[in-house]
């Protein structure tokens, strides 16, 4: 689907030179990965809403049922291949001086795009932690781990669920980043979740370009300077390179 892109967005393009962009689950729909709002289907798991299963105080009462969740979205995610909005964004931290990509996604498809030093603002399905020593364990080659290979002490999916603590650090990083660029782009998220959806407004404020891309509207829209109505893996490509 062609999409109109406008000649200052083109402009700014050309001529960025700090670019952040924060993407949500919208980027990944077209590889197939379910959104969690939207399209007035909520993700429900064995009858459970999305943000009660996905919240600390779930995993607090209920880990193995934490656990029964993920694996089931690790096997629905081992499948799955990025989009060309992936490999698009991917393509994208080459050629500014200074790039950010800010995910809220936990998929891992950015990095499977090619992506590097992908800001996970919620962590990434692919990793366990232990709930002691925070030792983190990939699981993208390998089984969920039964306790800490470090210190025996049980794991948890390495994501931050509602009601938790963003990592130490992590978002003060990107919101330093959003008040530095001149070019912002917001990919796909429903900008409810906070403090990701925050971001967008600290670039604004600080005078950069804000384009959305989403094809319906979010809370944020209003404060963009450009919104694209399309899908993430058919406009993003037009975008430019
Ligand atoms: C925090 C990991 C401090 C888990 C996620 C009451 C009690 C406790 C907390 C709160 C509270 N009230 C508010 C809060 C804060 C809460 C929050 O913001 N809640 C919202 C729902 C109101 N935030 C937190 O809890 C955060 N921590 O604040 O700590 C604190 C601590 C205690 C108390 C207060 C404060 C932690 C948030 C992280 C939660 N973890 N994920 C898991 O994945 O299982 S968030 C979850 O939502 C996902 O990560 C997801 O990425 C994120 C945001 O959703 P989106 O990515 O936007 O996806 P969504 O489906 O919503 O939208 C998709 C969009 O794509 C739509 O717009 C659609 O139109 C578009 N789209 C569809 N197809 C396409 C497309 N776009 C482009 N192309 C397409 N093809």
């Amino acid at each position: 689907m062609q999409v109109s892109i406008s000649a200052e967005l083109r402009r700014r393009f050309a001529e960025a030179r700090r670019v952040l962009v924060l993407t949500g689950a919208g980027v990944s729909a077209e590889s197939g990965v379910p959104t969690f709002r939207g399209g007035g289907n909520t993700a429900v798991w064995k009858g459970i809403p999305f943000d009660v299963i996905s919240s600390g105080a779930m995993l607090e009462r209920n880990l193995p049922a934490v656990w029964e969740w993920f694996d089931y979205r690790r096997g629905v995610l081992a499948s799955l291949e990025p989009n060309p909005a992936h490999y698009q964004i991917a393509r994208w931290q080459d050629r500014f001086p200074d790039f950010t990509l800010v995910t809220q996604n936990v998929d891992g498809l950015h990095q499977k795009a090619g992506s590097r030093n992908v800001v996970e603002l919620h962590g990434n399905v692919w990793r366990a932690r232990c709930t002691v020593c925070r030792m983190g364990h990939d699981m993208s080659e390998s089984a969920r781990p039964d306790a800490c290979p470090s210190c025996g002490n049980s794991v948890r999916p390495d994501v931050v669920l509602f009601g938790e603590m963003l990592p130490p650090g992590v978002f003060e990083f990107a919101a330093n980043k959003a008040a530095e660029c001149d070019l912002c782009f917001v990919i796909g998220t429903s900008a409810i979740v906070y403090p990701a959806a925050g971001l967008p407004a600290i670039a604004k404020d600080a005078g950069a370009f804000v384009c959305e891309v989403n094809p319906e509207r979010t809370p944020l829209s209003s404060l963009c300077d450009e919104v694209i109505t399309g899908k993430a893996g058919e406009v993003v490509p037009q975008i430019g390179l």
